[in-house]
């Protein structure tokens, strides 16, 4: 979590489905290590909610976490149509941008604006599931906040967990963004279309996030060609439930 941006605090956020003009409400502060213990152990346990209602209603649940910018939301468009009944919870501190570019896709999606936050929390999720579509989609996929960092240590009641590096960002990422290797089931290498353009060896970067994670299993894509999209689609597919 992030220690000086007081960013854990969850109190400024609201769900901004066909909202314009969104208020935000400002819960910025500095919180002590205390504090910020007291608030992973309250969002762990709203995220174990958020995981009993899921698996009640039998939807499976994706968390989705990169840096801003690396292709988390084109590879939903072009993948969700592929996945079956598909809803998508979409995390920004600003705007309906992306929840904007997935309904004009044809897919199901709710923006929620974190305000200050740079991360989104259970307790967000929460309000979110609310308006999840009813019957419920097999599939539920949360966009998170683009970020490395405080993501990884926010639980939302996911059942699996997609962190995602393109190749713009440079191989030495894993090395610097340790918890969120130790956190994902699954590392996608985005835009491997590029790879010809920059300096970036796919098997350093791979070598890295298993020498921190050696359970992690990585894919590499492209959503702009389609390129691994071939290989992603079965492993979702084998987490989702019948
Ligand atoms: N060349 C290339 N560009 C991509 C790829 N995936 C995403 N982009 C572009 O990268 C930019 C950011 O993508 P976006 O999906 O918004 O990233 P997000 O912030 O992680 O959701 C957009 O201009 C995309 O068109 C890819 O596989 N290859
Ligand atoms: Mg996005």
């Amino acid at each position: 979590m992030c220690r000086d941006c007081g960013c854990s605090d969850s109190s400024s956020f609201l769900v901004a489905d066909h909202l314009h003009h969104p208020v935000k409400l400002n819960g910025f502060h500095h919180s002590s290590p205390d504090q910020q213990a007291q608030l992973l152990a309250y969002n762990d346990q709203i995220a174990e909610h958020n995981r009993a209602h899921l698996a009640e209603m039998g939807v499976s649940c994706i968390n989705l976490m990169s840096a801003p910018g690396s292709g988390k939301t084109l590879l939903l468009e072009r993948l969700a149509p592929k996945l079956g009944q598909v809803w998508v919870i979409e995390g920004d501190l600003n705007g309906a941008l992306d929840a904007d570019r997935l309904k004009r896709c044809g897919i199901s999606a709710l923006q929620v604006q974190t305000g200050q936050a740079c991360h989104l929390d259970a307790e967000m999720v929460h309000h979110a599931l609310h308006q999840m579509p009813q019957p419920p989609p097999d599939l539920l996929v949360i966009e998170n906040v683009g970020n490395l960092a405080c993501p990884a240590d926010f639980d939302l009641g996911e059942s699996r967990r997609i962190a995602m590096i393109s190749v713009t960002e440079g191989d030495d990422k894993p090395l610097k963004y340790p918890n969120m290797m130790r956190c994902a089931d699954l590392l996608l290498i985005s835009k491997i279309d590029l790879l010809p353009y920059v300096d970036f060896e796919l098997e350093r970067c791979v070598g890295y996030a298993q020498q921190i994670n050696p359970d992690l299993k990585v894919l590499s894509l492209s959503a702009k060609t389609g390129q691994g999209l071939a290989d992603l689609i079965p492993y979702i597919k084998a987490k989702v439930r019948p």
